[in-house]
């Protein structure tokens, strides 16, 4: 009998496991564009493009190698509508008695596969460097899962920046040289602008016909879609930001998006770049002496130790993980994260480069949007699903840890150790987006306050009993109890009177 052999949306690797565990003589691939799957959230319409436009190359390279592949578009009238439905449907039309699926990156996705009507084989993702049973062996036991640590295990295993059993130049961590204040010059571009194709532009009438509503801009779309392309994407940021990546890793500018950033987030987590090849170009970038350790370190990081770890915390922790709510945060979701209008210009310009290039880097999504929400207390798992929706890289084994865990402190404190919060003074350090503010950063109560000083005191006052104890938050309960009585009343009252605005869809 023949085998059915499932390849999602972001499984699009020649050598996923699934295929790996295919005959090429007797099996065929099912993929398809389904509605359940590019509905579950309201994702923004250059993902789905993305998506489909890889599918849809993904699937000719894999026929041109000699596989049959049963392709479903989303408008083929046969379309059954879900994952599950398709592969019945391609069951019946070809007698197959058995699905072989890779473990898809998504509880929602799994269960669904567990309770379809066949009999489907989920076999693990192998793309990533620890598995399962790996990160459970290195978490069990231990009273906190603190990345670093995990980390270092990770540089261990693949030999990345090690000098025999040493890390190179001695330390593990460069991060105290990053963090710079913003440049006032960027001398990296920017991604490249991949122009669409005949057949990316056929996805892209498709996505504008269907998806029309959804927040974001669909056009210009300059996304690479096939791995060559995400492979020149990949170098060019390796030649032309790499060196800088690390200075400048938690800046902000107000005319400039991308700064250093790598903007490969999407092709890694679909599959159009291994997490190896990366971290490989980058190690012979400072082999070669062209990017500094600093740099190369902080970037190897985020993607041996991060990526790896958030998903580590996802798997383990289960599929309630991304509705936790520790700190009992109620408050709906601004209008203002879909853009409705707001004079604070940090979240302005967060929420607008979300909506054009569905991307945002990592300090304007913790310390901008995901600062403000905490602050604000709004319910993590709204939260969550709009991360979800408006990113060209949001897949939730990656996107639920980030945020409920690493961003609102909804888990408890499994990931971060204190909650990321700051008042306007950190991003004024860090970006020049103050400068074009309706509000002023310096002032702290009154006409004008920046109301990410408000907010601050006003969340340190409400969950004082949870916080005050922590050792890296005792600095912050002291400085506001020498505050003047009459002065830490009015920011109270001051910060109820902005949430209260902000509930009542004022403009804020
Ligand atoms: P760079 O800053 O250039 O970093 C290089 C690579 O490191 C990234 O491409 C990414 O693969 C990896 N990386 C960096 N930080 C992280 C991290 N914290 N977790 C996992 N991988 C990381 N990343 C996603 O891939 N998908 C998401 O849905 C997602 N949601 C997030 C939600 C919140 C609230 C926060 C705070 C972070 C989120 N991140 C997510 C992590 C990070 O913001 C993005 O990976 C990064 O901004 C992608 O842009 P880049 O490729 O330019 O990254
Ligand atoms: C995100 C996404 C979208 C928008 N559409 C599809 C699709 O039509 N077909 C498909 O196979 N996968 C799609 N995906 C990716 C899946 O949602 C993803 O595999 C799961 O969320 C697990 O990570
Ligand atoms: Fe944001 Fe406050 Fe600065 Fe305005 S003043 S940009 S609200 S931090």
């Amino acid at each position: 009998m023949s085998r059915l052999i499932l390849v999602l949306g972001d499984q699009l690797s020649p050598d996923i496991a699934a295929l790996k565990a295919a005959e090429k003589s007797r099996d065929t691939v099912v993929m398809a564009e389904v509605a359940e799957e590019a509905s579950y959230v309201g994702h923004h319409p250059k993902k789905i493009a993305m998506i489909f436009a890889a599918m849809r190359k993904f699937a000719r390279e894999l026929r041109n190698d000699g596989w049959d592949v049963r392709y479903t578009q989303l408008d083929d009238t046969a379309n059954a509508g879900s994952i599950p439905g398709e592969l019945l449907r391609r069951a019946e039309e070809t007698g197959a008695d058995e699905v072989v699926a890779t473990e898809p990156g998504e509880w929602r996705l799994i269960e669904a596969l567990n309770d379809a009507p066949l009999k489907i084989r989920q076999i693990e993702d192998d793309r990533f460097l620890a598995s399962h049973e790996d990160f459970s062996r290195w978490a069990s036991g231990r009273k906190t899962l603190r990345m670093e640590y995990f980390y270092r295990e990770m540089r261990r295993k693949t030999g990345l920046l090690m000098d025999e059993d040493q890390p190179e130049g001695g330390k593990w961590n460069f991060d105290h040289e990053n963090r710079k204040p913003a440049p006032d010059d960027v001398e990296f571009g920017g991604p490249i602008q991949f122009t669409p194709d005949a057949a990316v532009e056929e996805v892209l009438d498709l996505v504008e016909a269907r998806f029309d509503s959804n927040f974001g801009a669909l056009r210009p779309f300059s996304f690479a879609t096939d791995r060559t392309q995400a492979r020149r994407a990949l170098s060019h940021f390796i030649t032309g930001a790499l060196p800088k990546f690390g200075d400048y890793q938690d800046a902000m500018l107000n005319d400039n998006r991308f700064l250093y950033h790598a903007l490969i987030s999407p092709y890694l987590n679909i599959g159009l770049l291994e997490p190896l090849e990366v971290c490989h170009a980058a190690e012979d970038a400072y082999r070669a002496g062209d990017a500094p350790l600093n740099a190369v370190e902080g970037f190897i990081r985020q993607i041996i130790g991060w990526r790896e770890y958030v998903r580590g915390i996802y798997f383990r922790e289960g599929p309630d993980y991304a509705r936790r709510n520790a700190l009992n945060h109620q408050r709906k979701l601004p209008w203002l994260y879909w853009g409705g209008e707001t004079r604070m210009n940090c979240i302005a310009k967060a929420v607008e480069q979300t909506r054009e290039e569905a991307y945002a880097h990592h300090i304007q999504r913790l310390m901008v949007t995901g600062n403000f929400a905490l602050l604000a207390g709004v319910n993590p798992t709204e939260l969550h699903e709009w991360y979800l929706s408006v990113y060209a890289d949001a897949f939730e084994w990656v996107e639920a840890p980030n945020t409920v865990g690493m961003s609102q402190f909804a888990d408890g404190g499994i990931i971060a150790s204190k909650p990321y919060v700051s008042s306007g003074a950190y991003l004024n350090r860090m970006s020049d987006y103050c400068k074009n503010c309706h509000y002023q950063v310096g002032t702290k109560t009154g006409d004008g306050a920046c109301p990410f000083n408000l907010l601050y005191w006003h969340f340190l006052d409400r969950h004082r009993d949870r916080f005050e104890g922590n050792p890296r938050m005792g600095n912050m309960y002291r400085t506001w109890d020498r505050m003047d009585e009459d002065k830490r009343e009015t920011v109270l009252q001051e910060a109820e009177a902005f949430l209260t605005r902000l509930s009542d869809g004022k403009i804020v």
